[in-house]
């Protein structure tokens, strides 16, 4: 690695995974039991050997990161969902909300000069109204034009549109008109209706998120799509949600990429109620593998380093992902469930990483153009 100098087959040990492969090989696309196939090897080697493979053919040896800030403008968080450990009821002495004034000032600390995307997630606090999000975008872009707003995941997008009194594209449209440029692929978890309603009951069905996907795609809006593994969900839940990104991709195209998130399993219901382990290293590995080989349509996969480690991400690009997502600053959500990595990387840390990986380092912005 990184190049692969034998034919793809003589890496497999799996000799099942034969008619994957010629199947890869003849361009063709794989079905749910191919998916079931990849989640039950043993070989993965072959199945990182594939996965490498598609990444290859699809970006070479290029691996992207991006410079960027996180912040929940909200912790407080009307909907209860059992792997939470980040949300805040009200009246919870940790509970807050930011002003415009309070995130601007956090963007001028020299730590966040260079920022190029302000990635925003929150909680569901029924408080906040379009208003707040229209005065938000707007201040922030008077003051920083060159920073991308990616803000809000579906769920969120579906909870204040509703709490707004507005329909989802009316209030996509204000917030698009003060700024907001593409959204995060958080909050889809797990698309399986059973597993859903026991780790999130509460929260709005599969057919919501991918709904709002499809306008936010529909209206021009690229959104990340993500998907919440490692906790209850078997092989067959993760296959199932893995195609039905796929099936909407193939309507809308506006999946940037995919990002396979790692259940953390501190300070949260879920763990404290079920027998739950970590998640492994070949756990990981393989789901970036998997979602490579799976979502054949979607352009990017991340490797999130802030939930499976750097050292660990760096392996991941050569299981098929092209992107580390990037340097983080000050992420809550995995760090509040017991992440122990670090509170963001350098741009230098980041390079050092992919370039010690035989990988050629490119810093991109939301949309992938890059920066020389
Ligand atoms: O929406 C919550 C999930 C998401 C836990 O779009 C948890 O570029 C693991 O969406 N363990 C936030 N996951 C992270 C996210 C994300 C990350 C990186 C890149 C992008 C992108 C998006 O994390 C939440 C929820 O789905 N989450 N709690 C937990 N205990």
């Amino acid at each position: 690695m990184p190049g692969l100098n034998l034919p793809l087959e003589r890496y497999l040990t799996d000799t099942r995974l034969r008619p994957i492969c010629e199947k890869l090989l003849r361009g063709e696309r794989l079905n749910f039991e191919d998916g079931l196939l990849l989640y039950e090897t043993p070989d993965l080697t072959g199945l990182g050997a594939m996965a490498h493979h598609v990444r290859l053919q699809k970006h070479g040896l290029k691996s992207y990161y991006v410079v960027s800030r996180r912040l929940s403008y909200t912790n407080i968080c009307h909907t209860h969902c059992q792997f939470c450990a980040f949300q805040a009821k009200p009246g919870d002495p940790r509970a807050y909300v930011l002003s415009a004034e309070d995130i601007i000032r956090e963007l001028e600390k020299p730590e966040n000069a260079g920022v190029r995307e302000l990635h925003m997630t929150s909680g569901h606090n029924p408080k906040l109204k379009v208003e707040y999000f229209e005065h938000l975008f707007r201040s922030i872009k008077a003051r920083f034009q060159d920073i991308h707003l990616k803000v809000f995941t579906m769920i969120e997008m579906d909870y204040y549109a509703r709490v707004s009194g507005i329909s989802v594209e009316a209030f996509l449209d204000r917030c698009v008109a003060a700024g907001l440029e593409s959204c995060p692929g958080g909050g889809a978890e797990i698309f399986d209706e059973g597993i859903r309603e026991q780790i999130c009951i509460g929260k709005k069905e599969a057919e919501v998120w991918l709904r709002v996907a499809e306008i936010c795609h529909r209206k021009g809006i690229p959104t990340n799509c993500t998907m919440l593994y490692g906790h209850i969900e078997e092989a067959q839940h993760r296959v199932d949600h893995l195609l039905r990104l796929r099936e909407l991709q193939d309507r809308t195209q506006g999946f940037l990429a995919y990002i396979p998130l790692a259940y953390q399993i501190e300070d949260n219901e879920l763990s404290r109620t079920h027998v739950i382990h970590e998640t492994t290293g070949v756990q990981d590995l393989r789901e970036i593998a998997v979602a490579r080989l799976l979502l054949d349509n979607i352009p990017h996969i991340k490797a999130y380093w802030v939930m499976i480690t750097e050292g660990l991400a760096q392996v991941g690009l050569t299981f098929g992902a092209d992107d580390l997502d990037g340097t983080v600053i000050e992420e809550e959500i995995a760090h509040l469930a017991g992440a122990k990595t670090p509170q963001g990387l350098s741009k230098g840390a980041l390079e050092r990483l992919i370039r010690e990986a035989g990988f050629e380092p490119l810093e991109r912005d939301n949309l992938y153009q890059t920066y020389t």
